[in-house]
């Protein structure tokens, strides 16, 4: 190999790694974010009839896959019906059973079709006995497709981009280096 084959060897693989690393970085920041969500995180709300979730673009309503639910300090359920999707807007209606800590845990497809999800906690304090508490259910309201907690790896998975973009970016630093090492070592001899 030739010194001039070396530096074409080495300027094209480096090439192709800042393509394909600028290629992932772009894809993972390319999701939706969660932008306001009603009750807000870590408020105190004296009642509730919804859960409403606006996100930075509008989800895919893509069938099943869009997950909200409410769940209360007895481990129940109190959504009472499935997600609706209005444009950025993801909501649930819910009635509450007793006061304390909800946590809400919601999935989306993000607009660039990859799964996204959180969850966030508020705490609920009714006024008296205004409103009477309601009996939650124990499995999720939404179907048996609607187990957020199974879907923990999937938000992991979210990120894949920006993890191979690193990685390769990683990749390309250790080329450059065994590079300039093979150049030094051309020169020498
Ligand atoms: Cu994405």
């Amino acid at each position: 190999m030739t010194l001039r084959h070396r530096l074409t060897a080495l300027a094209a693989s480096l090439g192709v790694g800042l393509v394909l690393a600028t290629a992932g970085a772009t894809a993972a920041s390319a999701h939706d974010t969660l932008e306001n969500t009603d009750p807000a995180k870590g408020s105190t709300v004296k009642s509730l009839s919804s859960v409403a979730l606006t996100f930075s673009a509008d989800p895919l309503g893509t069938e099943g896959a869009t997950i909200i639910q409410v769940i209360g300090p007895d481990k129940k359920y109190y959504e009472t019906a499935c997600p609706d999707l209005n444009g950025p807007v993801v909501s649930s209606p819910a009635a509450l059973g007793g006061a304390g800590t909800y946590e809400v845990l919601w999935r989306v497809v993000s607009s660039d079709g990859h799964p996204i999800s959180g969850s966030y906690t508020f705490a609920y304090a009714p006024d008296g006995t205004a409103t009477p508490a309601a009996a939650g259910s124990v499995k999720p309201v939404c179907g048996p497709a609607a187990t957020a907690t199974t879907e923990a790896p999937a938000a992991g998975g979210a990120d894949t981009g920006l993890w191979i973009g690193l990685g390769i970016g990683a990749v390309v630093l250790i080329g450059v280096g065994v590079g300039a090492w093979a150049l030094a070592r051309g020169r020498k001899n």
